[in-house]
């Protein structure tokens, strides 16, 4: 008799950053996750990671707002099912609940961690195989003071962690915040790429000046100037400017990259698991890319080492990443929930061993980080 899902278990757990992290929108000072604990009727447990940045900060789903829905929506439409078939699950949880895309990632991670242990196959491997064994991490900048960046930069460069840093910027005024980047990009010099990431903070106007600018300073890389929804205004400043442009927020999936790809947007996307509903809808997006000549960057929502993990097969699977990845995410937080955490090193970090996911919870930092 093939196995069926049995349980789903989802647990808030929060854990504090090693310093404050100032985005555009929010302030972090801790990290929540929530963790999916799925167990079949065969005895194979998936773990799966659903994460945001703020609470409601970010995006429409809170850590919160994650969990409810798993617990009331999503989990009853999988309970029961039989275990193997994740493409009819994946399509089952969207003919019967609309949007909720970090809900279903993490869904859809811990069927494909299940999967992968019950074959003895990594989620690389069930996807398809890997091209990659290891893949190149940015740093990102975000102590909100511009000197911390710098010694942060100067000792992740020393360190050999991380040669590449995303700078988060949008919270101050344009011209302030491009002394700031000015500034950590003049220090590192040739040593490093610098990107800046403004999460929506500007309207076109404002994005035209400041882009000019950062142009001007040698900055490698724009991440998303303008609102998500101004999709005409991103299309317009990627055929403006040499320096390109990176659609974060404004392209959750393949749909929104098709549309962008159409109106003539010239640039790369970030792929994140948790915009796409989770892993395969990643991918998807990332061959429409590839069909239309735009950049990859694997991106994240700062997820500890599950979603992290789950991301690197995702990522591993493809070809080429022209801008290499920032799955970063547990180095940011000071303590983790797995027994051997991520193994980063010479600018990039190992895709980890072993069947599913290849991640081991430590139980006793679970039920301590676990939300009561
Ligand atoms: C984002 O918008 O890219 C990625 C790195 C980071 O610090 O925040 C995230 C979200
Ligand atoms: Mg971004």
């Amino acid at each position: 008799m093939s196995s069926v899902i049995e349980t789903i278990e989802t647990l808030l757990v929060d854990l504090p950053t090693i310093r404050p992290h100032k985005l555009s929108m929010t302030t972090m000072a801790c990290q929540t996750m929530v963790i999916v604990r799925m167990r079949h009727s065969d005895g194979v447990e998936g773990l799966g990671e659903g994460t945001t940045i703020g609470g409601l900060a970010y995006g429409p789903e809170s850590p919160e707002s994650i969990k409810r829905n798993i617990d009331t929506y999503l989990a009853p439409l999988l309970i029961g099912q039989p275990s193997n078939n994740i493409n009819v699950l994946r399509a089952r949880m969207n003919h019967h609940a609309r949007g909720n895309a970090i809900a279903k990632s993490a869904l859809e991670t811990a069927l494909l961690d299940a999967q992968g242990k019950r074959l003895g196959l990594s989620v690389a491997e069930l996807l398809g195989g890997t091209c990659h064994s290891r893949l190149p991490v940015l740093w990102t900048l975000a102590s909100g003071n511009t000197d911390k960046d710098i010694d942060e930069a100067l000792l992740r460069l020393e360190q050999r962690s991380h040669c590449d840093f995303k700078l988060k910027i949008g919270a101050n005024p344009v011209d302030q915040d491009v002394r700031h980047v000015a500034a950590i990009k003049e220090a590192l010099g040739d040593r490093a790429s610098v990107r800046v990431d403004v999460n929506q903070a500007w309207d076109e106007s404002t994005a035209v000046r400041g882009i000019q600018a950062l142009q001007d300073a040698g900055i490698a890389l724009i991440e998303q100037a303008i609102p998500a929804r101004e999709q005409a205004g991103l299309i317009r400043l990627s055929q403006r400017f040499e320096v390109p442009m990176l659609a974060d927020e404004a392209v959750q999936d393949a749909r929104d990259g098709l549309d962008l790809v159409c109106g003539g947007f010239s640039g790369a996307f970030a792929l994140k698991i948790a915009k796409s509903g989770g892993l395969q809808g990643a991918l998807e997006l990332a061959h429409l890319a590839k069909a239309a000549g735009v950049g990859l960057y694997g991106g994240t929502l700062l997820e500890g080492s599950i979603g992290t993990a789950a991301s690197l097969h995702a990522w591993a699977t493809l070809p080429e990443m022209a801008w290499g990845t920032e799955m970063f995410g547990p180095l940011l937080l000071k303590d983790d929930i797995v027994a051997e955490p991520l193994n980063y090193h010479e600018f990039g970090v190992d895709l980890p061993q072993g069947a599913g996911l290849g991640i081991i919870l430590d139980e006793d930092k679970l039920a301590h980080y676990a939300r009561k």
